[in-house]
């Protein structure tokens, strides 16, 4: 610990933190734009400059170590002369039109002109550059006349291991963009939306698929199915100024009734269905040598990037597909045939807390009536613009319950959206299966956790099993490559795309770097999870009563063929 003085106070930090770490310690926010923990530290947008006595010029908080007898000042004239000019020199080329950008209310830049009093947005009104716009991709919209130049997006992007953009040019012509100015879906994109979700502005935005779903609605000859994933419901209130992990089901669920969808099934039926199918997978690639260790296969981002990075490793991949498409699969035929459905009629769409799902709908053999699974994705931040623009008051909305038939899950598939969730569900079933008994312990507590990185070894029916969790591509990566020089022996392993799981998805509500640098908001998101699976009857996927309808219109069990036809896809070398 040392001792030091903030505004004439006296405090003792730990010693290594940086100034803001220490401030933040006292109760005194630091203002910030380009910090973001672990991911972009590089005090470079001077935001958050501070005189310390002795200095000869302002520090930058954010990167500054605190030592012992040091004396800080956050709040002198100077300061804030400081942090007033650097952000009139942002609005100088910034395109200021608040009223209209989807990020107004959470865009770091306007709080910060609100915070410190800024009362002339054109002071220094001249030139501007560019700003140019990338509309290309599925999942994201790029509009630089927005962006600051913050670099969240790049370091996010690099904490993927991908590291498709950066800045072009130099000095005032500088832009972020791909390299010789690509557009972005010309390059290896994986669309994980973790630099939309790094962005403290409008300038990286979901591409906003909600009008193509208020038109299905409104149209009078279609049908419209909505799907919600596990980890919608555990992040949905937070746009509504809820808690950060209160879990929002049943609003979630009567707000999209109110919304007009004709019915309103639950992601985590797929899940249950993709349990039923992947430990089937493992067992017989188990017990006929198949190849191994089987990777999971539900988030998309992470297949992508497995196909661009590690093709050799894509007949690892469980052929299964993720639980939106085996949900939205099953909604064209066996729901529609259960139904007397056309499956014609049907728009089928999914809520989701990622944006990659934008793009896996389109992928190849992901169509199992002929037509698309999934004909729309939005975000979880989109069904919450639509709740904004229908008026609904969200939290005075009663709790409802997802429709019967497709509605029906277990605890299982609940913690889908959690990192290691979905190993958890795969060995509740496959240890149940293999040994022909009902395991009463379905808590597999050593792959629970936000750590990038988990192992064990369980004993399922007398084998030991080795398993491995990664989440983020970084850590994917790392994985991988051992996996590829065979210096690692797993037999299944998961892989999300994105840090912690589908909880921290790309599509998710954004907090701003004051709140995620310093709160573990994966963590409470996923304990809404785990608690939902806690309290629910029905914890293992192959004991939902409907996943056993499905397979007897099957005709057949877990990996018969007409599953094999329906809920498995391909992928590309
Ligand atoms: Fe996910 Fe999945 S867990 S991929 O993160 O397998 O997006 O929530 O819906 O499909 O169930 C996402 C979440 C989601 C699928 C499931
Ligand atoms: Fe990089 Fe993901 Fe953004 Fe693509 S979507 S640019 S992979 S951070």
């Amino acid at each position: 610990m040392v001792n030091i003085k903030i505004n004439g106070m006296s405090y003792e930090v730990a010693a290594g933190s940086t100034i803001l770490e220490a401030a933040r310690e006292a109760g005194i926010d630091i203002p910030t734009l380009c910090f973001l923990k672990d991911i972009n530290q590089i005090g470079a947008c001077r935001m958050c400059m501070v005189e310390v006595k002795g200095a000869r010029s302002l520090v930058a908080a954010c990167v500054y170590p605190v030592n012992e007898g040091m004396e800080v000042f956050t709040n002198t004239p100077k300061v804030q002369k400081s942090r007033k000019m650097t952000l009139e020199m942002l609005l100088s080329v910034h395109d200021k039109k608040c009223l209209s950008c989807k990020r107004s209310g959470t865009c770091e830049l306007q709080k910060l002109c609100n915070d410190m009093g800024i009362s002339d947005e054109n002071r220094f009104e001249g030139a501007v550059p560019a700003g140019k716009k990338d509309y290309s991709t599925l999942h994201l919209e790029r509009d630089n006349a927005k962006c600051i130049l913050c670099r969240r997006c790049v370091a996010a992007c690099q904490q993927q291991h991908v590291a498709v953009i950066g800045a072009n040019n130099r000095g005032f012509d500088t832009e972020i963009g791909c390299a010789f100015e690509q557009p972005l879906s010309y390059v290896s994109c994986v669309s994980c939306g973790q630099c939309i979700n790094a962005c403290p502005t409008g300038a990286l935005t979901e591409k906003d698929c909600t009008q193509d779903v208020i038109d299905a609605i409104n149209d009078p000859d279609k049908i419209v199915i909505v799907q919600t994933a596990p980890a919608v419901r555990a992040a949905l209130g937070e746009e509504f100024g809820m808690p950060i992990g209160t879990n929002v089901e049943g609003k979630m669920v009567a707000a999209l009734r109110r919304l007009g969808f004709d019915k309103v099934f639950d992601t985590d039926f797929g899940a249950d269905m993709t349990i039923m199918e992947e430990a089937t997978e493992f067992i017989d690639r188990v017990k006929n040598g198949g190849k191994l260790p089987i990777i999971t296969s539900c988030s998309p981002g992470w297949v992508k990037f497995c196909e661009h990075y590690y093709p050799n490793l894509t007949e690892n991949l469980s052929s299964c597909k993720s639980p939106q498409q085996m949900a939205g699969a099953l909604i064209k035929t066996w729901y529609a045939e259960k139904e007397g459905i056309d499956p014609s009629k049907i728009v089928s769409v999914s809520v989701m807390p990622c944006v990659a799902k934008k793009f896996e709908i389109m992928r190849n053999d992901e169509a199992a009536a002929g037509l698309p699974d999934v004909d729309i994705s939005i975000s979880t931040r989109e069904l919450a613009r639509m709740i904004k623009m229908a008026q609904l008051n969200f939290a005075r909305l009663p709790e409802e319950d997802f429709d019967p038939a497709m509605g029906v899950s277990t605890g299982a598939a609940t913690i889908f959206g959690a990192t290691g969730g979905v190993l958890e569900a795969a060995l509740r079933t496959a240890a149940d299966v293999l040994e022909g008994t009902d395991h009463a312990n379905v808590e597999y507590k050593e792959i629970r956790g936000t750590q990038g990185f988990k192992e064990a070894i369980y004993k399922v029916a007398g084998m030991d099993v080795k398993v491995a969790v990664v989440s983020g591509l970084n850590n994917a990566n790392e994985l991988l490559s051992k996996i590829e020089k065979g210096e690692a022996d797993y037999h299944i392993v998961e892989v999300m795309c994105c840090p912690g799981g589908c909880v921290n998805g790309g599509g998710q509500p954004i907090q701003p770097s004051s709140v995620r640098s310093f709160t573990d908001i994966k963590a409470l998101r996923a304990k809404a999870l785990y608690d939902e699976d806690e309290a629910k009857t029905l914890r293992k996927s192959h004991l939902n009563p409907v996943v056993h309808e499905c397979y007897e219109w099957m005709g057949g069990p877990a990996g018969c063929h007409k599953a094999h036809e329906i809920l498995h896809t391909t992928y590309v070398k």
